[in-house]
């Protein structure tokens, strides 16, 4: 059999999953990759009648971020594994959907398995014969688009794409997004590395109207990971923490209306940076899942 987390696995590992547990998991396609490749959303539920609030999660909007999907995979492990025996997962399964898209960049995730491992863009060719390959997904959201931070040259890792949502995987998320805004509460990226939990903005050094709760949301999360796993993450408004990045799927949520919003920047600090080995996801997805919890905790408890 192929790898679990190659592109073709987590095809694979979706159908597999959504048919056994097929009273929690349902799956929707909500677009196609430049490629063709669909986008399979897996929307999981708790054993109850309908709720009217739920979070999002994708995971793999960079290429060579390669636990990112791991952690989407992780995530919905344990959601079915634990659902009514660990209290938070069954909290978050009892009083919301969850929609989680694995792999936002298809095609740049095969490219980076079988040619390029240091591949970050999409796979999109603006025209046949053109030298540059590829938009950065997390630029083409029409959230300050293409301002300082992004590129506008096709060759660059950071080109924002020939307009906002140009892409059809950002138009995809975007379009599922605007569709469900009064249900989604909690939008979250799963990206590495740096190990960080951002929101916004990163778009612009402006403060978001509920800037000290985020803070204070983002601080218990970076306090419990290092007090049960003893790593350091920081947390804070995008720009400011990280750098200025317009057009990032984070900022543009939150300007839909969803004011839990975060992006997780997961291991490491940079020693193995894109290539972490295997023996860390198990301890990289345990941190990322503390501050799933706690963030959707605390939507559950402030939200309609
Ligand atoms: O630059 C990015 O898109 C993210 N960092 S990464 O190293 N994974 O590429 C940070 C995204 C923060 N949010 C926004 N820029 N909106
Ligand atoms: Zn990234």
């Amino acid at each position: 059999m192929q790898n679990l987390t190659s592109h073709n696995g987590i095809y694979f590992w979706i159908n597999q999953t959504s048919q056994e547990h097929s009273d929690m998991v349902k799956v929707i396609l909500i677009g196609s990759s430049f490629e063709k490749r669909p986008l399979h959303v897996m929307k999981l539920s708790g054993r109850r009648g309908a709720v009217n609030r739920a979070m999002w999660m994708d995971c793999g909007i960079h290429a060579r971020e390669w636990i990112a999907p791991a952690f989407c995979l992780w995530f919905v492990n344990y959601a079915l594994r634990f659902y009514s025996h660990n209290s938070e997962i069954t909290e978050m399964l009892n009083n919301m959907d969850i929609y989680i898209l694995p792999v936002m960049n298809p095609d740049g995730y095969k490219y980076t398995w079988t040619t390029d491992r240091m591949w970050r863009k999409n796979r999109s060719v603006l025209k046949e014969g053109s030298e540059c390959v590829g938009v950065d997904l997390n630029r083409n959201f029409d959230a300050r688009w293409c301002t300082k931070g992004a590129s506008n040259d096709p060759c660059d890792p950071t080109y924002c794409g020939q307009y906002p949502e140009s892409e059809p995987e950002a138009q995809a998320v975007a379009k599922f997004l605007r569709s469900h805004k009064d249900t989604v509460k909690l939008y979250i990226s799963i990206h590495s590395y740096s190990q960080m939990l951002l929101f916004p903005y990163s778009c612009s050094y402006d403060e978001a109207p509920n800037h000290n709760e985020l803070l204070e949301l983002t601080k218990e999360a970076s306090t419990k990971i290092r007090r049960y796993y003893r790593n350091h993450y920081k947390y804070g408004p995008g720009a400011k923490t990280i750098y200025l990045a317009p057009g990032g799927s984070d900022d543009w949520a939150y300007n839909l209306g969803i004011k839990y919003s975060f992006t997780f920047e997961l291991q490491d600090r940079g020693r193995y940076g894109f290539l972490l080995p295997p023996s860390f996801i198990p301890q990289a997805c345990n941190e990322a899942l503390l501050a799933v919890k706690i963030t959707a905790l605390h939507v559950i408890k402030n939200t309609q």
